[in-house]
């Protein structure tokens, strides 16, 4: 009887090819391969380091940096992510609420904040922040995002307002709320120190900090960028009460403008040695710098290799801090997904009207349905987990 062909390169089930061919058909991700692959890229001490767990310095942080060979960066990322945070990938029911966009800071890379008498000014009674959130309460959201500018007149009492009023339409939702900048604002408001300030606020309601504010800590970017913000050691002091004071918070750096590589490496490094010592960093998420509507607007986007290597370095050098963000709303859902293999492992959430992006020319939608945060995880091979604020997780598909 004639034998049935066997279709190339698939054997009958059950049967098992010979240990030297199985080595053949090894798929190019394996270890063996990728070794070779990382020593010829000239990463082969980084890839020792990462395996044993050791800390990266500066210099190793640089050489990531400045290496062409972006799937090498990707796949050091892609050990520790899936040492920290095995196939999950997270993501949050959230909504942002920016309660005012007058600010006195005024920094060169912002489009977002505006003067008192700009026509473009506006601001938020608490019922109107109130009534944002009744309009979503059909919507299974989990957390409240709301930060602002640095407001000259609105009293440090609306800001405990805007917190009780917004508990008072939905109890149960976690508020993470008001940068480390506006932190100190309102301490400076109320004539506090920031611990009492801060506990003031857990009192009405704030659940964590987000990380926004931290732009580079460089003092020569800060001058040169914006010059009246918070100094960068002092967003570094404010983080640290807020976790002797159990809030956590997450932190940013703004990257693609006039920062050189030492200078991320520098605030990546004060970000490691902070977390040392408190432990209270939940996530870092790089910001792509959105150039359109700023005084800084002769830049250029960023590229999608320096997005993945942000991300991916981050990964690697950041080895304190659990998780690593990429928020689709600046790098777009497309490359979101990739950094799922770059050392990311949370798209950040469904959103719902993002401003401060949007007002610099993003042309990412302002929100995302769950089910596509779905699809990207699954697509990308990993396992999509609902998240609360603080990585609880609520629900894995
Ligand atoms: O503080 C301002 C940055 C931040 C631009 O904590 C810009 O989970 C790019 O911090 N281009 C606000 N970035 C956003 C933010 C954030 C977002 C998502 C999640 C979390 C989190 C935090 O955006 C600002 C500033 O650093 N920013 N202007 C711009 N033109």
């Amino acid at each position: 009887m004639a034998q049935k062909r066997q279709p190339r390169g698939r054997l009958p089930a059950g049967s098992r090819l010979p240990a030297s061919a199985r080595q053949r058909q090894l798929p190019s991700s394996t270890p063996l391969f990728m070794d070779t692959f990382i020593q010829n890229s000239g990463l082969g001490d980084i890839l020792d380091k990462v395996r044993a767990g050791e800390r990266l310095s500066i210099d190793d942080g640089r050489r990531l940096f400045e290496s062409a060979d972006i799937l090498a960066v990707g796949y050091l990322a892609n050990i520790v992510r899936e040492r920290l945070n095995g196939n999950r990938a997270y993501f949050i029911y959230n909504q942002h609420i920016n309660y005012s966009n007058v600010c006195t800071n005024l920094c060169k890379f912002c489009a977002f904040g505006k003067d008192r008498d700009s026509e473009l000014a506006y601001e938020m009674s608490v019922e109107d922040v109130k009534d944002k959130v009744r309009q979503r309460l059909d919507e299974p959201i989990t957390e409240i995002h709301m930060v602002g500018g640095i407001h000259p007149d609105l009293p440090y009492s609306y800001y405990l307002e805007l917190l009780r009023g917004i508990k008072e339409v939905r109890p149960r939702v976690h508020i993470q709320a008001f940068t480390c900048v506006e932190i100190a604002h309102l301490a400076g408001l109320a004539g506090k120190g920031i611990g009492e300030t801060l506990e003031e606020l857990k009192e009405a309601g704030l659940g964590s900090i987000p990380g926004g504010g931290a732009e580079v800590f460089s003092p020569r970017i800060r001058k040169l960028t914006c010059e009246k913000k918070l100094p960068g050691v002092d967003w570094i002091k404010v983080s640290k009460i807020a976790h002797q004071h159990g809030l956590r918070t997450n932190a940013t750096m703004l990257y693609g403008h006039i920062e050189t590589i030492d200078e991320r490496l520098e605030h990546l490094d004060a970000l490691r040695r902070a977390q040392d010592e408190t432990g209270g960093f939940l996530t870092f998420i790089p910001l792509s710098f959105h150039p359109k509507n700023t005084e800084m607007s002769e830049h250029s986007r960023t590229t999608g290799i320096d997005d993945l290597k942000n991300i991916a370095v981050a990964r690697l050098f950041l080895d304190n801090f659990p998780h690593i963000k990429a928020y689709w709303v600046m790098i777009g859902p497309k490359l979101a997904q990739v950094a799922l293999s770059f050392g990311a492992d949370d798209l950040d959430g469904t959103v719902k009207e993002e401003v401060i992006t949007h007002m610099a020319g993003a042309e990412t939608d302002q929100a995302i349905g769950h089910k596509t945060l779905i699809r990207l995880i699954r697509e990308a091979g990993r396992r999509p987990m609902e998240r609360d604020t603080l990585y609880n997780v609520l629900q894995s598909f």
